[in-house]
């Protein structure tokens, strides 16, 4: 088999890049590990910049996101239970973020996938790259009990934080920079209505919460839990008097509770591999770089990511130049570290840190209440959140 781009995940990066690459006419196969069910399954996501909403309109895929996505021209920030609203569209000249879950994106990227002539193989085993520092590097897999192979003219990694991509690149060629955080998330789905209009991030005492969405109807909850919790310690019931606490009791008062179908633990993380290629292999998304949550910026870097690097192909094989693929690594990384600082910055002034002393939370208080007071701050908060623009 031969193809121009061989595409290693089929999450938002592998998916968007296929779509991108499909309206271009560029021949491209995607090589995904798992079938559709898990991918489509996986709950992830749930706020996308404006950049990822145009994206998905111009790929002629925005009309359910239209319809189902929520608006949100702001978002609330609370300190132990007092709550204030930071109108992000005022601040940033009419800018939003969209509610629409990656799950509800990966459906939409899927459905179209046949009808654009997107390739994807599904359950491809034991994926491996060879020959990337050649002219003609090859991507071999097994499935159904067979060995395969697809030549092609280059590849993209995208297969998340704990792919085969990024280990194919020698050590003494790439850098890597983390920050492992004391804590993770505990997150819940309940078929509820939420208990605001709009996401309330929560510094509390006893530690950080977030009220998200998915819909009208349903909420998506967080609380900060330690690093080695386990989901089964956490019953419903613990789970709603947590949070409730966190929100404080105004807010706490209003949360509507109901049975969770989705519980689960992510730890917290901050990783960046430089650079983002390697002769005829590109890294895109989570293959290179992850992000705290609280920042909502994981899927969307994967969306700017791929974005930037379609263009680079179409200019590769629409006018023969090699200047944007050459370019590639420095400009995805340029918007990476600024998504990185940021999700860095507002983890460290909402959550509880466990070394933290009586100094360390005057100063997140003293921070919060600097933002709510000071319009710069704000703005600053805002333009970080909303994304920054597509340079
Ligand atoms: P993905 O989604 O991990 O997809 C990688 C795909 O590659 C496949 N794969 C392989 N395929 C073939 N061979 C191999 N050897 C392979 N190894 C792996 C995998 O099966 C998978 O299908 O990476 P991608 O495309 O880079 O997308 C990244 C996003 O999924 C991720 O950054 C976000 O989910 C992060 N994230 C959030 N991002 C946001 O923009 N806004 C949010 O509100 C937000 N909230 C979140 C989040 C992530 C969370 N968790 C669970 C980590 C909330 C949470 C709780
Ligand atoms: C979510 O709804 O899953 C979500 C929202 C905002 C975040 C992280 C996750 O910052």
């Amino acid at each position: 088999m031969r193809t121009k781009i061989a595409i290693i995940g089929a999450g938002p990066a592998g998916m968007f890049l296929a779509h991108l690459l499909a309206r271009e006419g560029i021949d491209a196969v995607v090589l995904e590990r798992r079938d559709r069910e898990y991918v489509e399954g996986r709950v992830r996501a749930g706020v996308l910049e404006q950049v990822a909403v145009d994206l998905m309109d111009r790929l002629g895929l925005g009309a359910r996101l239209q319809r189902e996505g929520l608006v949100h021209g702001g978002t609330n920030l609370s300190l132990d239970g007092e709550l204030f609203h930071i109108d992000m569209a005022a601040l940033t000249g009419g800018r939003t973020v969209t509610v629409y879950g990656q799950q509800e994106v990966m459906h939409d990227l899927f459905d179209a996938a046949d009808e654009r002539g997107v390739q994807i193989i599904w359950n491809a085993d034991e994926v491996a790259i060879e020959g990337a520092s050649t002219d003609t590097p090859v991507v071999t897999w097994r499935s159904d009990g067979e060995q395969h192979e697809l030549r092609c003219d280059f590849v993209v990694g995208c297969d998340g934080q704990h792919g085969v991509s990024r280990k194919t690149i020698p050590a003494n060629v790439q850098r890597e920079f983390e920050r492992v955080y004391p804590f993770g998330w505990l997150g819940i789905l309940a078929e509820v209505p939420p208990v605001e209009d709009e996401l309330i991030y929560a510094n509390h005492e006893r530690g950080f919460a977030l009220a998200s969405m998915r819909s009208e109807t349903r909420s998506r909850y967080y609380i900060q839990c330690d690093i080695d919790e386990k989901v089964e310690n956490w019953s419903d019931e613990r789970f709603w008097d947590e949070l409730c606490l966190r929100l404080g009791e105004e807010v706490g008062a209003r949360v509507t509770r109901g049975p969770s179908f989705e519980k689960s633990i992510a730890p917290l993380r901050s990783y960046v591999a430089e650079p983002m290629r390697w002769n005829r292999l590109f890294l895109a998304g989570d293959a290179a770089h992850i992000v705290p949550p609280t920042g909502a910026k994981g899927m969307n870097l994967a969306v700017s990511d791929v974005a930037i690097l379609a263009e680079a192909f179409s200019e590769y094989y629409g006018e023969g130049s090699s200047a944007g693929i050459d370019h590639y690594s420095a400009r995805a990384l340029a918007r990476v570290w600024k998504a990185v600082r940021f999700s860095w910055w507002f983890t460290s002034i909402t959550h509880r840190y466990p070394d933290m002393d009586g100094f360390d939370r005057r100063i997140q208080m003293a921070e919060i209440d600097y933002i709510r007071g000071s319009i710069p701050a704000q703005r600053t908060l805002a333009e970080n959140y909303v994304g920054l623009p597509l340079e």
